[in-house]
């Protein structure tokens, strides 16, 4: 089993800015952290991180073509609130994919509170930091073993 996991524009930043917001943790150290629950579970994990909407919609497409995974954890940032883009082509591959907000998208500007891009997934979590992404992973890997 193979878990992609997706971060769009501005995550390379985590732990550099916006702490309040954010947290002091890097994306390296939430990749490392993945890694080691993925390995804990048997299950491979492949992360991918763009500032670029197209970038995010080949990779995903790649999925039908040559790179398949069984699942996707996807934070897409501000692309989240804009991108049909993404909608489309989670709704496309067919894989079950799980939303991720580091912060309580709800609870800031009235513009975070839509998402385009949640309705193609099977769920979102949002406002648990960087444990959202954990969260993700596991109930992806969960229901995987029921299926
Ligand atoms: O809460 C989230 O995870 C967001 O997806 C983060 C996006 C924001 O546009 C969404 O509304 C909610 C912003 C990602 C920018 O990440 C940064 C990280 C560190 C420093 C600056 C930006």
């Amino acid at each position: 089993m193979k878990i992609l996991v997706i971060n769009g524009p501005n995550l390379g930043l985590l732990g550099v800015r916006e702490p309040e917001i954010y947290g002091r943790t890097g994306l390296p150290a939430l990749e490392a952290r993945l890694r080691a629950v993925a390995a804990e579970s048997g299950v491979e994990v492949e992360f991918f991180q763009s500032n670029h909407e197209g970038a995010i919609v080949d990779r995903i497409d790649a999925i039908l073509t040559g790179s398949p995974v069984d699942g996707i954890v996807i934070n897409p940032a501000a692309y989240t609130h804009t991108s049909v883009a993404i909608a489309d082509a989670l709704r496309a591959v067919r894989v079950p994919a799980v939303e991720v907000h580091i912060s309580h998208i709800a609870a800031r500007e009235e513009f975070r509170h839509q998402s385009l891009t949640a309705p193609a997934c099977i769920g979102m979590i949002a406002g648990f930091g960087l444990d959202g992404y954990e969260y993700a992973l596991r109930h992806l890997v969960k229901s995987a073993a029921r299926s």
